[in-house]
């Protein structure tokens, strides 16, 4: 059994795999079995099968075999072995950042699938259906809708098989439809992989309503409720959402700082060069302010998420404010800065909108011919991606889904972008909204999906600095290095430019440095 093998059978199931685990697998005497096994014993919230996973379920004969394989991976791990898109293991030799590791755990990138056919679709809502349900099962004992059909039509009076006092049922499902009814309640169609039924949220529900009305399409909920006589309607009683678990594990924390930015623009003529260099400056250490200088010291990662240059074509009239026409020139000038970086600061670029890779999300890296300008210290991720940085678990998504959350939940706007990142928590989903701003590629798995909790969640896009908590997880919105631009001044965004959040990675405690004059 080869290596894709192996990795495919597992995404089919919805998981990734490491490197070690998908080898441990293929040197193993009844890989098949094994494999069956493993999936009959995985937990389904784990995101990336590992070794540990894998190790309990080997039996005794193998496991001299297990600890032979593992030496010899580590003799020869260079992060080659396995597309990177399942999960990389930095090397020291080719990052020469060996202090400053960088597993990747999800990136769409070399592992892309999709044509955009009809069946690529349904199999990519069918995956973020039992992915977000199974989140919710854990905590509400639910029916297929399908199991309802039984009490259409029926006459009233008690039905069989439901709570004598409540008459309740639980379902979960994805919302296909929302909208407000003549007296103002609220009627959502929920549909499961069996059927659809309409669920009514009334006014005089107060709390229910009140979380009823921040629900968007295609996010999926729980309902608890009862049935009307004719069984075609739930009043919801109860809602669930998928939410972070109250409390997490213990967390594995690191040392140093991580350097958290986003929206550069290189090419634009609004593009902040100056306040740019005393960034540069301050990674440097080349600052007079001796506490700079100190936190300069301490800087091991530097996350860029997304933007890194204005692109062309991107908005009306974009041409006018270029101050780099040609997008491989604005990439050459961005390689140029990078370049000053320190060496020992190991950099993460990820992609945006104005990027030079598709449109749909996920985005895979920037291609190779861009890669190539830069230096060896520079990690390319695709859009979204979850990368552990020495055992700090960072989610890196541009931020796309926060211009729909924004336009449909209450009280999320540009100026609080924490706001919008709150909600995909609790949905446990980037970008919950499909077929409005974010074009959405069908791949196997929805990337979006908030599987594994990161420790941090960090989004740009709206060119505004944010850094706030939800329950466990730091969100962090990185800002820009672009003023107001005319398109931004006709859609009244205001940016906050030249702020850097800087993260503690042994405490999670963020600073935000001010490089504006
Ligand atoms: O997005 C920069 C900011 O501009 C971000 O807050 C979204 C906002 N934006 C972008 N396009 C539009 C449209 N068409 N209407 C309203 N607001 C928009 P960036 O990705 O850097 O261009
Ligand atoms: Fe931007
Ligand atoms: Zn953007």
């Amino acid at each position: 059994m080869n290596q894709i093998e192996v990795i495919t059978v597992f995404l089919e199931e919805g998981y990734q795999i490491s490197p070690n685990a998908v080898e441990l697998i293929c040197c193993h005497c009844n890989p098949h079995s094994l494999m069956d096994r493993i999936l009959k014993n995985m937990d389904p919230s784990v995101l990336v099968v590992d070794v540990e996973h894998i190790n309990g379920l080997i039996e005794e004969n193998s496991s001299q075999e297990k600890s032979a394989i593992l030496e010899k991976k580590s003799l020869h791990d260079n992060g080659h072995i396995i597309p990177k898109t399942v999960t990389l293991k930095s090397s020291a030799v080719k990052f020469n950042t060996s202090e400053n590791p960088v597993d990747i755990l999800m990136d769409i990138t070399d592992n892309s699938t999709c044509v955009g056919e009809y069946m690529e679709f349904v199999q990519f809502f069918r995956n973020r259906y039992s992915r977000l349900s199974e989140m919710i099962r854990n905590r509400l004992n639910s029916r297929p809708i399908e199991s309802l059909n039984k009490y259409r039509n029926k006459s009233s009076g008690r039905r069989e098989g439901m709570d004598k006092d409540m008459n309740e049922v639980s379902i979960i499902g994805m919302i296909s439809g929302l909208k407000s009814t003549s007296n103002g309640h609220k009627m959502i169609e929920l549909e499961d992989t069996t059927g659809s039924i309409s669920v009514l949220v009334r006014m005089a529900d107060k709390e229910l309503f009140e979380l009823a009305s921040r629900f968007v399409l295609d996010e999926v909920v729980g309902i608890t409720g009862a049935l009307t006589n004719d069984g075609k309607l739930l009043i919801a009683k109860k809602i669930t959402i998928p939410d972070l678990p109250n409390t997490l594990g213990e967390r594995k924390r690191s040392y140093g700082k991580a350097v958290l930015t986003s929206d550069v623009h290189i090419g634009s003529s609004t593009f902040l060069e100056d306040e740019w260099y005393r960034f540069i400056d301050f990674l440097k250490g080349d600052t007079d302010n001796e506490a700079m200088a100190e936190l300069s010291k301490e800087v091991r990662y530097l996350v860029v998420a997304g933007d890194l240059v204005d692109g062309v074509g991107i908005y009306p009239g974009q041409e006018m404010e270029l101050k780099i026409q040609d997008v491989y020139q604005q990439y050459k000038k961005a390689a140029e800065y990078f370049s000053e970086i320190p060496r020992h600061i190991t950099v993460i670029i990820s992609p945006g909108n104005h990027d030079a890779v598709r449109q749909a999300e996920p985005q895979p890296m920037l291609p190779e011919i861009i890669r190539a300008d830069f230096s060896d210290n520079v990690t390319f991720v695709g859009n979204p991606s979850v990368v552990d940085l020495d055992g700090v678990k960072l989610m890196i998504y541009h931020g796309r889904s926060i211009d729909d959350l924004v336009a449909s939940i209450p009280g999320v706007s540009y100026h609080e972008p924490t706001k919008a990142m709150v909600e995909m928590m609790k949905r446990r989903h980037l970008s919950p909204i499909y077929g409005s701003r974010v074009s959405i590629a069908p791949e196997k798995q929805d990337h979006f999906v908030i599987g594994q909790v990161p420790d941090i969640l960090h989004c740009g896009h709206v060119h505004t600095v944010g850094v706030d908590w939800y329950k466990n997880v730091l969100l962090v919105n990185s800002g820009t290095w672009q003023s107001q631009t005319e398109f931004q001044k006709r859609v009244n965004v205001v940016p906050t430019p030249a702020q850097v959040p800087v993260v503690d990675l042994s405490t999670l405690k963020t600073t935000i440095l001010k490089f504006a004059e």
